[in-house]
């Protein structure tokens, strides 16, 4: 007979979750890999929506989407609010971003992954679609060594003194947008470098935790609220610090997020703010990126490469899958 296997207590997250996220992220980041490159970006994300969502239903747990494809309204599938899975098992948050990185996948270009977070109930923060305004480094700074309300100046200097390196030999990873063109001129002004991506800016956050290999020190700027709650889950795992403001430029956008718990709208969070509790995050590739590698098609053989990361030990698994029930992946 088969060890039953024991759940310490305050882990609500069984370890057995673990890997079953890794499920999950794989089949979203398969379906959607398959229309790599075919510029229709809205079928690319359907198709890792119905994948992710097949699979959640299919994993022992009591879900409640709290970061999803939208507002129930306007999203079909995986809306904010839709509980997921097969009730029969733990109450968790679950955030999706089945294809983080839409642009990226149409177009075959590096960076687009499949991500999910589980997290305890009632520990991420049920972000509203709006954008957010983020800071994050990686671990091994004294706390509150960057904030942000600091001037870029400001958190270069302090990052670089903290790192015992010159503002010279720091690297920030900023959205290209033309709303950051100011931040980007403050960055540069410093001496420091600024890498810029198109999109995909919860592997940008995660890419903080490792500068060594990824070269990037500090993520600054503006991206989407979703990714951003997304993004503070990895590096509670991983360790680090990030915060981020929501921006909450109108009325109908201070009034959506107060309807889903934001009672003050300049709040500065705290990645403890974001997620809160225990929680799991699994990314898998869907092109390639520094991240992961992206889904491989063979003749008898799918791969993938999937990272998953877990709070509660700060494990981080590389897993590297090849999935031979072809027959299976035909449903995507
Ligand atoms: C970023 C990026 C995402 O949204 O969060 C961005 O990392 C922010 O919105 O991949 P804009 O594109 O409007 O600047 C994405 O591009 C996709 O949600």
């Amino acid at each position: 007979m088969s060890q039953a296997i024991t759940v310490q207590p305050g882990q609500v997250i069984e370890r057995i979750l673990t890997l079953e996220l890794v499920r999950v992220t794989e089949r979203a980041a398969v379906a959607s890999a398959r229309l790599r490159g075919r510029g229709n970006e809205k079928a690319a994300d359907q198709a890792a929506v119905d994948a992710m969502r097949r699979e959640l239903n299919k994993l022992p747990i009591d879900g409640t989407v709290v970061i999803g494809e939208g507002e129930r309204d306007e999203a079909p599938m995986l809306f904010i609010g839709e509980r997921v899975g097969n009730r029969n098992g733990v109450k968790v948050d679950i955030a999706v971003d089945p294809l983080e990185g839409t642009t990226l996948c149409a177009k075959d270009m590096p960076g687009s992954i499949a991500v999910m977070a589980m997290a305890e109930s009632g520990t991420l923060l049920a972000a509203p679609d709006v954008y957010m305004q983020k800071i994050a480094i990686g671990p091994g700074y004294p706390q509150g060594v960057v904030d942000l309300d600091a001037s870029p100046e400001e958190n270069l200097h302090n990052l670089a003194k903290a790192k015992g390196v010159k503002v010279t030999e720091l690297t920030a990873l900023v959205l290209d947008r033309p709303r950051h063109t100011d931040l980007i001129a403050a960055i540069r002004k410093t001496g420091a470098g600024v890498r810029l991506i198109s999109d995909g800016d919860v592997a940008g956050v995660i890419f903080t935790t490792n500068p060594a290999s990824t070269g990037i020190d500090i993520y600054l700027g503006i991206g989407a609220a979703p990714e951003g709650v997304l993004a503070a889950g990895a590096l509670r795992c991983i360790g680090g610090q990030m915060q981020g403001r929501l921006i909450l430029d109108t009325e109908e956008k201070r009034s959506r997020a107060l309807q889903m718990g934001v009672k003050d709208p300049n709040r500065k969070y705290d990645m403890k703010d974001l997620a809160s509790g225990d929680v799991v995050v699994a990314a898998t590739g869907v092109t390639d990126s520094a991240l992961t590698k992206g889904v491989k098609f063979g003749k008898d053989v799918i791969e993938t490469d999937t990272v998953v990361y877990r709070s509660a030990t700060g494990t981080v698994r590389r897993i590297y899958g090849e999935h031979r029930e072809l027959s299976k992946f035909h449903l995507d």
